[in-house]
C-alpha cells in the first residue's frame, strides 16, 4: 500500500546514508525494497538480494556461529547422542538447551542426555600443548558413566587454530569402545555464520549414521527434516501424522534418537519444513537412496493442513487422503473460533520479523491468519533461495575467508532447486523456460516492503523508531533494547517461555499470546530513548 510505499524507499536511503562509503556499498545490497516486476507474460520477477555474505566488522549482527549451527541447532536437539563440546566451557554450556528443544524422558530403549553438558573445558595448558589426549579421556569417561549408542565430538575455535585432529581421535575411540563416535570440524569462525555449522553436522551426520539400519518401512513413511522440537513443536505434528497414519521414520533432529536416523534412508519421502538448515541431507539422501521431497510447514493452520494433503498427494491413496481430511476436519473448528476471537483484536497491526533463516517467512502466516501484516522482515543467515525461491543464480562467490569451505556452496547445483512439482519443473526446463515459481520468503511480502539480511541493531532501531511496529519478533540480544523501544518483542527462536506453536493448537496459543502482547497498554508508558530531545546523540525525528 502506498503508506508503506512511500516510506520503505525513504527509509531505505535513510538506514544507509549513515554509513561510510564502503560499509553502504555492502549494505545496500542486502536492505532491500520488495518491488516486484511483471513481465507481458505476467510472470514475476523479484529483486535480487545480497545473503550468505560476511558481516561488516564494527555492527552489532544478530548471527551466531558455525559451532552453535552444528551443535546447538543440528545435533543438540537428538536425546540419546553423547554430544561433546571440545573447547572452553562457555561454548557448552552456552549452547546447552538455551533453545527450548524439548524431548521425551528417558526409556529402557532411548536414553536422554540432554540434561547433561558435556565439554572438555580447555584450559592454557590444553591450548599450549594440545588437547587430544583430554578429548579421549573425556570420550572414555562419558563411555563409561552413561554407556551411549554414539558420541559426537564438536569443535570449537581453539581447537582449529591449536590444529587438534578431533576425527583421529574419534576414529581411535569408535576402535576401542565398540561404540559409533564421530566428530566436527565446526569450529565458530568457520563460513560467515550458523549457516556453515548446518551444511557440516549434515555431512557428518549423513556419512556416519544415516544407512546403518535397513529395516522395511511400511506403506506411507516419511521423514521430517528441519523441525527441531522448539517449545514442543514436534510433539504436537507427531501427534497429527500419527493420527493420518503416516509413518514418521526420523526427524532431523526434534525429539529424534540415533536409531531414527540410522533408518531414515528406508523412508519413501522426505519433508522438509526448514530448508535452510536440512536441504543438504535432502538432497544427499534422495541422490544415494532415492527417496524425493517436497517442502512442508507447519506454522499456521492453513500452513499445516495444506501440508498433510501435500504429503498426502504424494502417495495418492484414497485412504490416506480420507484420513487427512478427518484429522483437518477435527482440528479446524477449534482454529475458526479462537480465529474469531483474537482476530478482530489484532487486525490491521503491524508486524517486524527478523529472525533465522525460515521462521521470518513462515511465521508470516500465522500472522496473516489473525489479519496481521508483516511490513519488514529478513533472515540473519539464509542464502538467496531462502529469500527469493528456487529460481535464483548460483550461489559461488567464494572468497579467501571461505576457502576451505567450498563444498559448502551447494547453492551451485541447478538440481538443488528441484524438490516441490519436481517433474513439472524439469519439464518447463526442457521446454526452455527460466523457472518464475518463487516459494520464498519475499514472493509471499507485499509489494514495497523491506526485506533486510543480516540486519544490524542501528536499522532496526531506525525502523522502530520511523515505523513504530506493533510487535518486533527477533531473538534474546535484540529482545529488551527493543521493548526499552517501547515496542513488545516476541522471540521467534525460543517462543520466550511459551509455545508450541505448531500444528492446529499451536497456532490457537500463538494467536492468544500475540493478542496478548499487541494489545498490553504498558508499551504506550515506555518513554523510548529518542523521546528525550535533550540528548544531543538521540537520532533526530524529522530526518
Ligand atoms: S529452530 Fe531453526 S527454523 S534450524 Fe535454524 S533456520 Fe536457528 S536456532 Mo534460532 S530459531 Fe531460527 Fe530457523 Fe531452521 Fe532455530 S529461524 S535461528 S539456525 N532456526
Ligand atoms: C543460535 C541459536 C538461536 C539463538 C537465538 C537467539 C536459537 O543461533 O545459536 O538469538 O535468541 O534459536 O536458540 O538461534
Amino acid at each position: 500500500d502506498s503508506e508503506v510505499a512511500v516510506t520503505s524507499e525513504s527509509l531505505r536511503d535513510d538506514l544507509l546514508d549513515a554509513y561510510p562509503k564502503k560499509t553502504r556499498r555492502k549494505r545496500e545490497k542486502q536492505v532491500v525494497v520488495n518491488h516486484k516486476q511483471a513481465d507481458e507474460s505476467g510472470l514475476v520477477s523479484l529483486p535480487v538480494i545480497g545473503a550468505n555474505t560476511r558481516t561488516i566488522p564494527g555492527v552489532i549482527t544478530q548471527r551466531g556461529c558455525s559451532y552453535a549451527g552444528c551443535k546447538g541447532v543440528i545435533l543438540g536437539p537428538t536425546r540419546d547422542i553423547v554430544n561433546i563440546t571440545h573447547g572452553p566451557i562457555g561454548c557448552g554450556f552456552y549452547s546447552w538447551l538455551t533453545r527450548r528443544n524439548q524431548t521425551l524422558a528417558p526409556t529402557d530403549e532411548h536414553d536422554n542426555f540432554m540434561p547433561y553438558c558435556f565439554s572438555t573445558d580447555m584450559q592454557d595448558e590444553n591450548i599450549i600443548f594440545g588437547g587430544e589426549k583430554k578429548l579421549a579421556k573425556a570420550i572414555e569417561e562419558a563411555y563409561e558413566l552413561f554407556k551411549p549408542k554414539a558420541i559426537a565430538v564438536f569443535s570449537t575455535c581453539p581447537v582449529g587454530l591449536i590444529g587438534d585432529d578431533v576425527h583421529q581421535v574419534a576414529a581411535e575411540m569408535k576402535e576401542k569402545l565398540g561404540i559409533n563416535v564421530f566428530g566436527f570440524s565446526c569450529e565458530g569462525y568457520k563460513g560467515v555464520s550458523q549457516s556453515a555449522g548446518h551444511h557440516i553436522a549434515n555431512n557428518q551426520i549423513f556419512k556416519h549414521v544415516v544407512g546403518e539400519d535397513d529395516t522395511k518401512r511400511g506403506k506411507w513413511s516419511i521423514n521430517l527434516l528441519g523441525e527441531y522440537n522448539i517449545g514442543g513443536d514436534a510433539f504436537l505434528i507427531e501427534d497429527l501424522l500419527q493420527r493420518c497414519g503416516i509413518d514418521l521414520v526420523a526427524t532431523f533432529s526434534g525429539n529424534s534418537t540415533y536409531d531414527q536416523f540410522a533408518n531414515s534412508h528406508m523412508a519413501q519421502l522426505n519433508c522438509v519444513m526448514c530448508h535452510r538448515s536440512i536441504n543438504y541431507v535432502a538432497d544427499m539422501m534422495e541422490k544415494k537412496y532415492g527417496p524425493p521431497w517436497i517442502k512442508v510447514n507447519f506454522i499456521g493452520a492453513k500452513a499445516t493442513a495444506k501440508s498433510l494433503r501435500k504429503i498426502a498427494e504424494y502417495f495418492d491413496d484414497q485412504e490416506l487422503t480420507e484420513k487427512v481430511e478427518a484429522v483437518i476436519s477435527e482440528e479446524y473448528p477449534a482454529v475458526f473460533e479462537a480465529q474469531k476471537t483474537y482476530k478482530p483484536r489484532c487486525e490491521g497491526k503491524r508486524a517486524m520479523l527478523f529472525v533465522g533463516g525460515s521462521r521470518a517467512h513462515h511465521y508470516q502466516e500465522l500472522f496473516a491468519e489473525l489479519g496481521m501484516k508483516t511490513i519488514a522482515a529478513g533472515y540473519e543467515f539464509a542464502h538467496r533461495d531462502d529469500y527469493e525461491g528456487r529460481d535464483v543464480l548460483p550461489d559461488i562467490k567464494v572468497d579467501a575467508d571461505s576457502r576451505n569451505i567450498e563444498e559448502l556452496h551447494v547453492d551451485a547445483d541447478p538440481d538443488h532447486y528441484r524438490g516441490d512439482d519436481r517433474a513439472k519443473a524439469i519439464e518447463r526446463e526442457r521446454a526452455g523456460y527460466k523457472f518464475k515459481e518463487y516459494d520464498g520468503l519475499m514472493a509471499d511480502m507485499p509489494e514495497k516492503a523491506l526485506v533486510i539480511d543480516d540486519i544490524n541493531h542501528h536499522e532496526s532501531e531506525e525502523l522502530i523508531r520511523r515505523m513504530k511496529p506493533d510487535l518486533f519478533c527477533a531473538g534474546i540480544k535484540e529482545k529488551y533494547a527493543v521493548q526499552k523501544m517501547g515496542v513488545p518483542c516476541k522471540q521467534l527462536h525460543s517462543y520466550d517461555y511459551g509455545g508450541p506453536y505448531a500444528g492446529f493448537q499451536g497456532a490457537i496459543n500463538f494467536y492468544k499470546e500475540i493478542d496478548r502482547m499487541v494489545n498490553a497498554k504498558v508499551w504506550s508508558m515506555i518513554q523510548p530513548p529518542w523521546s528525550d530531545q535533550a540528548d544531543q546523540n538521540a537520532p533526530s525525528s524529522s530526518s
